[in-house]
């Protein structure tokens, strides 16, 4: 069975949100036009509670994009994005979310960010997303959503690690660009891991 799954399309990945993406909500449409051509659909939904060790409010002394270490793990400091119950940590609205069967919630230990939708950033916690794939017998995943460089890297890296055969939806997703070039070697660490890269329009029923 192949199943979507749809990284982090909300608000504050979106232009005027709080991390906003270049373009972010064009990968909208594009989510709508491939749910229908999916057997399953599931959502990873980025959801920090409000002190968050990664946002900027919580390192008064650091920039955004400055690095430093969390838990034994390099850190980037991220504006303060995605709070659980706010409007930036909703799903973007023109997002159909009718044929999306379950929802993964991530970021939500202050004290270890999650860019997989899988696992947190120490492979310590898991979302429970593998064992729901697992469970309904999915093999082949195809990624797509916000962003390129971070939280959709890492969830299709993992799904590649998972035994998945693992493909990314390379118009369906945008990335942050911290610095220049970011995106570019995205796309080449998931190419090397075994990440098949594909477009919306070849995708059939
Ligand atoms: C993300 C940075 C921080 C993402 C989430 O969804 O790519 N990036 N939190
Ligand atoms: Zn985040």
């Amino acid at each position: 069975m192949k199943t979507l799954i749809l990284v982090d399309i909300q608000n504050d990945f979106c232009p005027g949100g709080a991390l906003a993406v270049s373009e972010g909500n064009a990968v909208v449409p594009i989510a709508n036009q491939l749910m229908p051509k999916f057997e399953l659909v599931v959502a990873t939904q980025d959801w920090h509670p409000v002190n968050h060790k990664s946002f900027a409010s919580q390192n008064e002394d650091l920039t955004i994009g400055d690095v430093f270490e969390l838990n034994g793990l390099p850190q980037i400091v991220w504006p303060d994005h995605c709070v659980q119950n706010t409007h930036g940590s909703e799903f973007v609205s023109d997002l159909n979310r009718d044929p999306i069967t379950r929802v993964f919630p991530k970021g939500t230990d202050p004290h270890v960010d999650s860019y997989s939708g899988f696992f947190d950033n120490d492979h310590r916690g898991a979302t429970g997303l593998a064992a729901y794939l697992k469970d309904k017998n999915v093999t082949e995943v195809f990624v797509m959503g916000l962003a390129t460089d971070y939280c959709v890297k890492f969830t299709a890296l993992d799904a590649v690690q998972l035994g998945f055969k693992t493909k990314l939806v390379l118009d369906g997703c945008r990335g942050v660009e911290l610095n220049a070039g970011d995106v570019e070697k995205a796309i080449e660490e998931m190419k090397d891991a075994g990440v098949e890269i594909v477009r919306s329009t070849e995708i059939e029923k």
